[in-house]
């Protein structure tokens, strides 16, 4: 049996503060960042809002940091360009997939700039930071030094190759760039050099004992902070491999010209590194919505009754359990997270969703094509959160969801009630009986009163809210699901379509009883399904259907009432049909495939000018003589008639030509390469190739025979 926990009765003076991580806004969103960090805190908080708990949800575009500077590098536009575009493309993305944030802030507003340059302000006065010169990695050609996701090189604990300077995406560990293998630079590609500049460290070393106790014990001076036990087990998981390895101070500032400036006279040229504004820019966003609508920020931030969550990706927990918390404590007001229910990943069609390689579903394309099925996502990434492993999304599994619960189970069962209650009763809600017994909705023939009936399903509920206040959304869901497992052989047994001719009294309580267990299903999948839930409370003619949940069971008995009028319902979810399952694959590798040319496209070469090219001297040759190099399993040795000589040119095509098939083929050469000896061989000039898609070399020749020692312009 579950624990079903304090919840029952919400403190009223508690304030909720909910953040979902800051999307970088430098692309737009897939559907791997919904369930890592968004459709969770989204249920977190329409849950307590349902509860009427004093909640303010919080979250915004990270317009700072590498991560947009280089994307506007990429794009050819200003770091500017780059996050109005994709702020706006989020805020309006999240807003139609019915996340609810209270604000959607940005990191590049005045607000925030101010809150995040004072708590630095506040920090350095308190004497806190320690200020240090030291050589960092410098890209001479870019004038610039190479922090984060500037330099790439391997990471020394896992040895992916493609770690960043700051963090290795592949094992989660938290780097510097000075730990990176073959550090490579990657704005030109070269190895930097190592250049001396000043910097801010938050001495984290000092830390690592109050936050091993933190994190452990849920104390923090002497006092409860939080229970431990309702941390999630990934989460301490990951802290304790930091802890347990012991922290290094690190350094808050960066040499960038894209970000907060450090608020210092001597810090020219400085800004904050934007994993310590990024999240202050839950504090400054707050600010802005408490000036918005009339509250106070500091309730949600300063007062002790003030409980802080951070819904995150499992690639952030470091910064939200670690490195945000103590710069919180020595700024010294502010509440300490109480708790940081991170998720895994979702991978997609059996790879890793990825937004480089292409392989995602993007939310902005999904609500485009299906405008209508916003709940039907909604249902299948909850029903497949990674909340403690990896999860997967395929197109066949959303199909099998939405038809098997969505349309069989759920939508049948409250199209099923609202169409009966019309047919029998034309749309008048039909009093219960409380005297009458009914089937029991479980087994054929098993008799039960309405008031046993009314407790297995206050059961059910009661275990819901307990899982939702467990942060296991999926269980919760299957509960809800189970609800309406339970409406239909409920009906199944009780077959009114039969009774109706012979015990009509009794129909009627049966058919009120389906109609409490429906209005119950309209509250409690609110969290989940907001249009539905919407949908069949305008249905029930009840927009503001409302269950108090310190009160389960005499709430489902009330929550319709008998002689009212209902409208008439229509169809909750359409079935999916195999055709659509079909095309979402086809787009899904049409992205790959057109990846691949534009990866192609932006591989060429950096643009020269007509000196560069002017300078090459390509004559047209034909081949009179061709042999195997000994132990050179890749080239031919060729001789090479240029009109005004004959060449001697060691080429690479051993594997693609042999040396009786070459001769008298016509080529161009590039006759002004410095010689260089292969093999013991001077090699005088090269053989332009053209390679296909599969690595096939091809001739490049005259469509039609010149003379030997042609020039090509
Ligand atoms: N923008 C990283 C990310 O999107 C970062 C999160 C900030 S939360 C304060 O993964
Ligand atoms: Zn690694």
């Amino acid at each position: 049996y579950l624990r079903i926990s304090k919840i029952f009765v919400m403190k009223t003076d508690t304030k909720y503060t909910i953040t979902s991580a800051l999307p970088y806004a430098n692309g737009p969103l897939h559907i791997g960042h919904i369930a890592g960090a968004y459709l969770p805190a989204d249920i977190f908080v329409r849950y307590l809002r349902m509860r009427g708990a004093d909640v303010v949800y919080i979250c915004g575009s990270d317009e700072h940091g590498a991560a947009i500077t280089i994307q506007a590098k990429k794009e050819g536009i200003t770091p500017k360009d780059i996050i109005n575009k994709y702020h706006q493309l989020n805020k309006q993305t999240f807003e139609q997939f019915q996340i609810s944030f209270d604000i959607y802030h940005r990191t590049s507003s005045e607000i925030h700039h101010q809150t995040s340059a004072e708590f630095f302000k506040t920090l350095y006065d308190k004497g806190v930071f320690i200020e240090q010169v030291s050589e960092q990695y410098y890209d001479e050609q870019y004038h610039q030094f190479l922090a984060d996701r500037y330099i790439t090189g391997a990471c020394p604990k896992c040895s992916n190759e493609n770690a960043y300077g700051d963090q290795c995406e592949n094992c989660g560990s938290t780097l510097s760039p000075t730990e990176l293998i073959n550090p490579k630079s990657t704005l030109s590609g070269e190895k930097p050099i190592l250049k001396t500049t000043k910097h801010w460290y938050l001495p984290l070393d000092k830390d690592t004992e109050w936050l091993k106790e933190w994190v452990n014990e849920g104390t923090l001076e002497g006092k409860q902070h939080h229970n431990p036990k309702e941390w999630k087990k990934n989460v301490l998981g990951q802290c304790n491999g930091w802890l347990n390895d012991g922290l290094r101070p690190r350094a808050i500032t960066r040499d960038l010209d894209w970000g907060v400036p450090v608020p210092l006279k001597d810090a020219e040229g400085k800004v904050l590194y934007v994993w310590l504004d990024a999240p202050i820019g839950y504090i400054s966003a707050t600010k802005q919505w408490a000036l918005d609508n009339g509250k106070n920020w500091k309730d949600y931030w300063q007062n002790p009754n003030a409980k802080l969550y951070h819904f995150i990706g499992k690639d952030n927990i470091v910064f939200h359990t670690v490195i945000f918390p103590a710069i919180l404590k020595y700024h010294g007001d502010y509440v300490l997270p109480e708790n940081v229910p991170a998720n895994e990943f979702m991978n997609l069609e059996g790879d890793k969703m990825s937004t480089s390689r292409n392989w995602s579903v993007k939310l902005d394309e999904y609500l485009q094509k299906h405008p209508t099925k916003i709940d039907e996502l909604r249902y299948v990434l909850a029903v497949n959160l990674p909340e403690t492993k990896d999860s997967e999304f395929t197109w066949k599994n959303y199909q099998t969801l939405i038809n098997n619960e969505l349309v069989a189970n759920f939508g049948n069962f409250v199209n099923r009630v609202l169409v009966l209650i019309h047919k029998y009763y034309e749309g008048e809600v039909p009093a219960i009986d409380h005297s009458q017994k009914i089937n029991n909705g479980l087994t054929k023939g098993a008799q039960a009163t309405i008031d046993e009936i009314f407790d297995a399903i206050t059961n059910k509920v009661q275990q819901y809210v307990a899982l939702i206040e467990q942060f296991k959304f999926r269980d919760a869901l299957a509960q809800l699901m189970d609800i309406s497992a339970y409406g239909n052989s409920f009906l199944q047994f009780n077959e009114p379509w039969k009774l109706i001719k012979t015990e009509a009294e009794k129909v009627k309580t049966i058919m009120g009883v389906a109609l409490n267990i429906t209005a119950t299903l309209a509250a409690l999948c609110e969290p989940y399904l907001p249009i539905t839930s919407k949908k069949i409370k305008q249905i029930l003619n009840d927009d503001a259907l409302c269950f108090d949940f310190e009160n389960v069971k005499s709430t489902i008995t009330k929550l319709t009432k008998a002689g009212q009028k209902i409208n008439q319902p229509s169809i909750l979810f359409e079935k999916i049909e195999d055709e659509f399952v079909a095309q979402e694959l086809v787009a899904l590798k049409a992205n790959i495939a057109n990846d691949e040319n534009e990866s192609k496209a932006s591989n060429s070469k950096p643009e020269i000018v007509f000196d560069d090219f002017a300078k090459l001297d390509f004559r047209v040759g034909t081949i009179t003589a061709a042999e195997k190099i000994a132990k050179a399993d890749k080239l031919l040795k060729l001789e090479v008639d240029m009109g005004f000589e004959t060449r001697t040119v060691v080429s690479g095509i051993a594997q693609h030509f042999k040396p009786e098939d070459v001769i008298g083929q016509q080529v161009i050469v590039v006759a002004n390469l410095a010689p260089r000896k292969l093999r013991g061989i001077q090699s005088k000039g090269m053989i332009l190739m053209a390679e296909d898609a599969n690595g096939k070399l091809v001739f490049q020749a005259p469509a039609t025979k010149v003379e030997n020692g042609s020039a090509v312009n």
